[in-house]
């Protein structure tokens, strides 16, 4: 293994991915791989937590592969591999579920969400100790840093806070101290029909869909839920409409809110600007989504999986080695 910094990140797949996922993390990924050892994993055994069709669930996990080839990822700087393909996830999952506490996973915004709706008896014990498991899939890869949206920062400031409570104990630097590392522009993409919603892949009202035909697309911006005004410029508190619609054009053109709002300043008229912020997605999301279909259909996913496993078992089988010595467990040969 070489001393580069190291960088890990994944994606649950639990539906379609969104313009949302693009920007938050998907798209950050090709850049991160330049400068750090990166790995990054489909979370399948994370996409249980909630139920989901068994043949969803596949095609689901096949199509962020074939994502993260087209968003650009390299396997010789990136290793592509699928959660349940590297066993030590679920092995470290069940040391480290002994040291989080009830009272942290329960102040989890994810979780309070996502079951904000359910009958608390039939809440799953999974999605309840999902943030263990994430712990888990940081941890094995020792990562500097860990590429995430917004709203996956709680997540990792948890694995933070478990990290320095298990060094502690030990008296040694077991796991290295991650950093949750979100895009400066578009961290949190906002549902295009109800701007004060994160867009999101399991609520997919007001989405854009990587999947969605062209015209679907741009008729999709063209309604987006607006303000009133007709003056582009960013205030996310009275104009959460405009304002998301400028996050999105500023992070797809790689410029600041600033420089995407001085770009507009002419214009008057929602529609037009609206056409624009339309042109700008499909210039990125249309080469992005043949590549994805290359990628399909050509067969390489199955090697790519293949290769991203064996990497990422001898990295993650080394600290779990190291984490099962420190807690007293017996290891032999
Ligand atoms: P779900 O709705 O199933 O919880 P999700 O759409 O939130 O899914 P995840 O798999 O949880 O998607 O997220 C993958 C990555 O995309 C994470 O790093 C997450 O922070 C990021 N992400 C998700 N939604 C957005 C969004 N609206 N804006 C920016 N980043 C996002
Ligand atoms: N919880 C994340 C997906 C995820 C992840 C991770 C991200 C699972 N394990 C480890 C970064 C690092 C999500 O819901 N987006």
């Amino acid at each position: 293994m070489c001393n580069m910094k190291r960088s890990l990140s994944g994606i649950k797949p639990t539906g379609n991915l969104t313009l949302g996922n693009y920007i938050g993390a998907l798209r950050g990924f090709k850049k991160v791989q330049e400068e750090y050892e990166s790995f990054i994993f489909v979370a399948d055994l994370h996409a249980l937590t909630l139920p989901i069709d068994p043949q969803a669930l596949r095609s689901n996990t096949k199509d962020i592969v074939a994502f993260y080839l087209a968003a650009g990822l390299d396997v010789n700087k990136t290793s592509i591999f699928l959660q349940s393909d590297v066993p030590a996830h679920s092995e470290l999952n069940s040391i480290l579920i002994n040291y989080l506490y009830m009272g942290e996973l329960s102040r989890m915004t994810q979780f309070k969400d996502k079951s904000a709706k359910m009958n608390h008896e039939a809440i799953g014990v999974g999605l309840f100790a999902y943030p263990v498991l994430m712990c888990a899939d940081i941890l094995l890869y020792q990562p500097d840093i860990v590429p995430v949206g917004e709203d996956q920062r709680q997540h990792v400031e948890l694995c933070r806070d478990l990290v320095h409570r298990f060094n502690t104990r030990y008296s040694k630097e077991i796991f290295i101290m991650p950093k949750a590392v979100t895009p400066k522009v578009g961290a949190r993409i906002m549902s295009l029909s109800d701007p004060t919603k994160k867009m999101s892949k399991s609520d997919p009202k007001g989405d854009i869909f990587l999947k969605d035909e062209p015209n679907v697309i741009r008729k999709k911006i063209m309604s987006a839920i607006t303000d009133t005004g007709s003056d582009i410029f960013y205030d996310p508190e009275n104009k959460p409409g405009i304002s998301n619609l400028l996050q999105i054009y500023a992070a797809l053109s790689d410029i600041s809110i600033e420089e995407a709002q001085a770009k507009f300043k002419d214009i008057h008229q929602y529609g037009e600007f609206k056409k624009i912020v339309a042109d700008k997605v499909l210039e990125e999301l249309v080469p992005f989504q043949e590549r994805y279909k290359e990628f399909l259909n050509n067969k390489t996913i199955n090697d790519v999986l293949n290769a991203g496993k064996d990497k990422a078992r001898y990295f993650a089988n080394k600290t779990l080695t190291k984490v099962k010595k420190t807690v007293g467990l017996y290891v032999h040969e």
